[in-house]
């Protein structure tokens, strides 16, 4: 491993693996590659701008000639790919940018990848492709039961790593992570989202109940598990990245007002996501196994996060306006009119 491409790497958990790698590995080279969607965001890269062996090209890693030229100008023996469409909202109202990246994205860096004869290929995976489990925890044979249109596009793009792995010898890894949270996270997702409303003293909407379960892994450990099954995980295996830390949502949406110290009040339950899954766990004894491990609590991650957005408005403020607002209307405006206390 020498060159190594991190497609999406201006994202919130790319661009932690490449700020992550960059420091870590001096004596490798690392391109990211990334289409600067609505959720790439080159502030997120700025820590190691300025390191040698880090470049950043622009592109869409579903455009064939711009993949390949990439490929050959720096020679790229490993590619770890990160890009995505990634919020579930978003791929309820349109799923086409979903098909688009996570689909046939995934396709054609694979297949650019097989004909340029690269070594190691890392798809980046999600706990979702599973689908809603009522009890225990996912292994990594379970069956793939996605159940919105992006986890159905992860599942998806998954499956044809796997195909060119059988099919084409390619070495092909997967990790499938659990929900993320920390620093440089788009204020759409739960935890950025509320944090950054609840600052502004603005109503969060929680979805039915607020009794579904995330399993929650902080966004460095995230990176580090993709770092450590990247270089030990074996060829054509997937990976599950737990973080072993099940909470319900109106649970994190309380601690979430505490530490801020803002009133509970600003809860509003509005109609649920359709299809929204009740609970993902996972077991992570596979990647245990490799060697990974958690270094976050959760209680301390949570803090260091909330503190992150306190101490970072020049960050979010300038992504909350323009299309983002938008987006909020439309699946907020609604809601939040018929919600309740
Ligand atoms: P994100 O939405 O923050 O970032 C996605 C990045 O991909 C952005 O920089 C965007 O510009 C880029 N991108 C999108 N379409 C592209 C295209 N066509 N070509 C090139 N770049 C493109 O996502 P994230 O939360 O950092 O997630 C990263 C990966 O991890 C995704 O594959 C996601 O499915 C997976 N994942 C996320 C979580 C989570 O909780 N956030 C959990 C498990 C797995
Ligand atoms: O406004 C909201 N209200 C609410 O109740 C939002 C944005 C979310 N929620 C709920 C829905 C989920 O049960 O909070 C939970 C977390 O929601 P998201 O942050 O949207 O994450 P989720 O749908 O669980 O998916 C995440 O984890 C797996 C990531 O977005 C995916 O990219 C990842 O693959």
């Amino acid at each position: 491993m020498k060159n190594i491409l991190v497609t999406g790497g201006a994202g919130f958990i790319g661009s932690a693996f490449v700020r992550h790698m960059v420091t870590t590995y001096p004596e490798y080279n690392f391109v990211c590659y990334d289409k600067l969607t609505y959720a790439g965001n080159i502030d997120n890269l700025l820590p190691v701008s300025d390191e040698e062996n880090y470049r950043f090209e622009r592109g869409d890693v579903a455009d064939r000639a711009s993949v390949r030229r990439v490929l050959q100008q720096y020679a790229i023996d490993t590619i770890v790919n990160f890009a995505a469409e990634s919020h579930v909202d978003r791929s309820i109202l349109d799923p086409d940018a979903f098909i688009h990246t996570d689909v046939v994205g995934v396709y054609i860096l694979l297949d650019e990848g097989r004909k340029h004869g690269i070594g190691r290929f890392c798809q980046v995976s999600t706990d979702e492709v599973y689908g809603d489990i009522d009890e225990g925890l996912s292994l990594e044979d379970d069956r793939f039961l996605p159940n919105s249109p992006y986890a159905a596009s992860k599942a998806s793009g998954e499956l044809m790593a796997r195909a060119y792995c059988v099919t084409y010898g390619m070495d092909t890894v997967i990790t499938r992570g659990s929900n993320t949270y920390g620093p440089y996270q788009y204020p759409e997702k739960l935890i950025p989202f509320f944090t950054t409303e609840a600052i502004d003293d603005r109503p969060l909407p929680l979805y039915g109940d607020g009794r579904q379960i995330r399993d929650w892994l902080y966004v460095d450990d995230h990176a580090r598990g993709v770092d450590r099954v990247l270089h030990a995980g074996e060829s054509g295996e997937a990976y599950n990245l737990a973080g072993e830390n099940q909470r319900y949502n109106l649970e994190i949406t309380r601690r979430i007002l505490e530490i801020l110290g803002k009133p509970q009040s600003l809860i509003r339950f509005v109609p649920d996501r359709e299809g929204h899954d009740r609970r993902y766990a996972m077991s992570a004894a596979k990647a245990r196994a490799l060697g990974w491990r958690l270094t976050f609590d959760f209680e301390a991650g949570l803090e260091a996060t909330i503190n992150w957005y306190r101490e970072n408005e020049w960050w979010w403020r300038k992504i909350k306006t323009g299309d983002y607002l938008d987006y909020y209307k439309h699946q907020y405006a609604e809601r939040l009119e018929s919600a309740q206390r």
